[in-house]
């Protein structure tokens, strides 16, 4: 009974423990590698590439949260789209917006195709060696 309750206790402190990485943030899960290339084709600004990884059958916006947790060059925020998910609205400090009728468009390159994605980053599932690209455009 009471070797029951201890390893009840110690299995709890070992969840809540500070400092324990998440599955979905340790390395060794991180399977699919893939990278992030922003390009603005309203400026024609450089391009920026970036790597980063999923679990197995991660979604994007969890890749491109890793990535901006460990390189302090890559910034990106999103907003909740009550029908269709996260809509990513700005990318290294720069933001889409109706005035301008500007936006980031999603669009993946396999193999030599390049294809524009038909969902968000919320639901986009990258696979190994996918170069996404982030494109600032108008519309
Ligand atoms: C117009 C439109 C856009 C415009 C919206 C700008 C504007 N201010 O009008 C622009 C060009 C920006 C756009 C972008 C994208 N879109 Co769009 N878009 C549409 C469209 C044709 C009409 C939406 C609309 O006006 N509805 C009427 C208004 C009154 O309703 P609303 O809820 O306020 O509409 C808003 C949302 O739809 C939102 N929105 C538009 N597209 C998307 C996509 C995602 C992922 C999210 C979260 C929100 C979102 O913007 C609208 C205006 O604020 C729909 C298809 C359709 N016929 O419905 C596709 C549609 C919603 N888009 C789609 C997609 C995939 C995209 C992109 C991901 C395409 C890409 N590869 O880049 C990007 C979003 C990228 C990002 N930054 O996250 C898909 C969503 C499918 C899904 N399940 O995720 C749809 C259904 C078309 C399709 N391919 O089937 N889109």
């Amino acid at each position: 009974m009471m070797n029951r309750a201890f390893l009840s206790v110690a299995l709890l402190l070992l969840v809540l423990l500070p400092g324990a990485p998440a599955r979905e943030d340790s390395p060794e899960y991180c399977v699919t590698p893939f990278s992030i290339l922003v390009s603005n084709s309203v400026t024609n600004a450089p391009n920026k590439t970036y790597s980063t990884c999923v679990v197995y059958r991660g979604i994007l916006l969890k890749g491109m949260r890793r990535l901006q947790k460990t390189n302090k060059g890559f910034r990106f925020t999103y907003t909740e789209d009550p029908t269709y998910g996260p809509y990513l609205q700005s990318v290294n400090g720069l933001k889409g917006n109706t005035k301008d009728r500007t936006y980031w468009e999603l669009l993946v390159k396999q193999a030599n195709e390049t294809i524009r994605l038909n969902v968000g980053i919320g639901a986009f599932i990258p696979s190994e060696n996918d170069q996404i690209i982030l494109n600032f455009k108008e519309y």
